[in-house]
């Protein structure tokens, strides 16, 4: 940059004093890098119905939405897993997160080098890297806390945000017990930082001044919203225009999404600003489908909208993982619905690709580059098929790219059988009409389950329970001695 601005100067003086000048120098004849900026925004338990794109009434989302009209739409939009840790892994390792047994959340606990995504991945930010471009994350982590897990050392250049799997909107209080860190301290790459105000609102205005401040060369920006994931809370001002909303805890929700909408509009205004939006390829999408109350109890959730799919986050019925997702890309993309299924390890595959960098070197990712087919060079069906497992191997699901989708459910007591055209709502079993179509499609998943390796997570309940008995004991030693 210095000494560009130096040839600049150079050759502006020259011009003063009237010398010719025949050749410029080197740096000012680099032609532009014509590479695409990528950001992805991602929503964390968002319901599928809930902006404005995929049918929402009662949530305001016209940035997204605006997005989605001069995007491209994926109508059948799927995420690795219908949870946080282990879609995110999948997300940003571009493979299926149960090769590397990343098939839990994994608990905070920044002193614990076990609890983390795999250090043999790489994630796909550190491919870009390679391939000469400047990465950010701001936002939610989950994928372990300690160092080896830490963003700045898994292929971001920049980080502010969280480790944990959430965080509280308002407070930052630093005597609360750690347990899942949603009071601890935010950091700004490696150092302790705060946040002003909403943290949806402190989060969006980091990534805008992350876009402003690397305008001149190609930069990929993971904006991780940890809203509309609990705790339910927003500014009074933003749940008070949702006032229409009868159920009390859907208002605050609709509000927060309002709010990460107005963030998303914030950070698009800042590519236009710079001049860059043209050639910055952005997708959206959730990272899971929204929790639904216990059938039971009536109790949980956080007044997400699922419509009109079965399920909710945690279960491998559409509505733990069919999510809203765009891609926009003025420069290259027209408007548009696509109708084949795709899934969120295609996002870091087509990045890479864009970049020119290398996603084959061990080990490959496995989603594939979309730009072809949205454009139209390719034809067919993305994907044979979607796989998905869970609770070491007993649940599972396969989706062919004809929508039909065998799947053993946690809330199912045997496998079923559904054909989505006909059946987005996942209401009619047809195991036993199909059942050599089911069979085939139960070898096609054994076939592609003999990569994986079991669960190697605990899950964050069962570590603080065996964490505090540890110290209990310890402290109960002690005192005998
Ligand atoms: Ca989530």
């Amino acid at each position: 940059m210095t000494q560009m601005k130096y040839s600049i100067g150079l050759l502006m003086l020259l011009a003063a004093l009237g010398i010719g000048i025949s050749a410029v120098s080197p740096s000012d004849s680099e032609p532009k890098d014509e590479r695409p900026n990528i950001i992805i925004f991602m929503a964390d338990d968002m319901g599928y119905a809930d902006v404005g794109f995929t049918g929402a009434q009662d949530i305001q989302t016209p940035n997204l939405d605006q997005l989605a009209a001069n995007g491209v739409v994926f109508r059948q939009g799927y995420v690795n897993h219908a949870f946080c840790g282990p879609s995110r892994a999948a997300l940003l390792s571009g493979r299926y997160p149960y090769r590397f047994g990343f098939e839990t959340n994994p608990a905070y606990d920044p002193a614990n080098p076990h609890l983390g995504i795999s250090v043999d991945e790489t994630l796909f930010p550190a491919r870009l890297q390679t391939a000469g471009y400047t990465t950010g994350a701001v936002g939610k982590w989950h994928l372990g806390a300690a160092s080896e897990f830490h963003p700045l050392n898994r292929g971001f250049d920049y980080f502010y945000g969280f480790l944990g799997g959430g965080h509280d909107y308002f407070k930052i209080d630093l005597k609360q017990e750690v347990w899942e860190a949603y009071k601890q301290g935010l950091e700004r790459n490696g150092r302790p930082a705060g946040f002003d105000g909403y943290l949806t609102t402190a989060l969006s205005q980091d990534a805008a001044q992350f876009v402003k401040d690397n305008k001149d060369d190609p930069f990929f920006l993971y904006v991780a919203y940890n809203a509309p994931h609990q705790p339910l809370q927003a500014p009074k001002e933003d749940i008070a225009r949702y006032a229409h909303i009868e159920d009390k805890k859907r208002r605050t929700y609709a509000a927060m999404i309002d709010v990460m909408d107005r963030g998303i509009g914030e950070v698009v205004q800042a590519l236009k600003e710079q001049g860059i939006y043209d050639n910055t390829l952005i997708f959206f999408l959730s990272d899971n489908g929204g929790p639904q109350p216990n059938p039971k109890t009536g109790k949980g959730g956080n007044a997400s909208s699922n419509e009109p799919f079965r399920g909710g986050k945690g279960n491998f019925y559409d509505g733990g993982v069919h999510v809203p997702f765009l891609a926009h890309w003025p420069a290259k993309f027209k408007p548009m619905v696509y109708d084949f299924p795709v899934h969120s390890l295609d996002i870091g595959r087509t990045a890479v690709e864009l970049a020119g960098g290398d996603p084959t070197s061990a080990h490959a990712m496995e989603g594939v580059n979309l730009v072809p087919f949205v454009t139209g060079k390719k034809s067919q069906a993305p994907h044979e098929g979607i796989f998905w497992r869970g609770g070491n191997g007993k649940q599972w699901s396969i989706l062919a790219s004809d929508g039909t989708k065998h799947l053993k459910d946690k809330d199912s007591k045997e496998p079923q059988l559904f054909f989505l055209p006909e059946d987005v709502s996942e209401a009619h079993d047809r195991m036993a009409d199909h059942p050599k179509r089911a069979k085939k499609l139960r070898a096609q998943w054994e076939d592609w389950d003999e990569q994986n390796i079991p669960n190697t997570l605990m899950g964050y309940k069962e570590y603080h329970r065996q964490r505090a008995l540890f110290y209990q004991q310890a402290i109960m030693g002690q005192e005998e001695r």
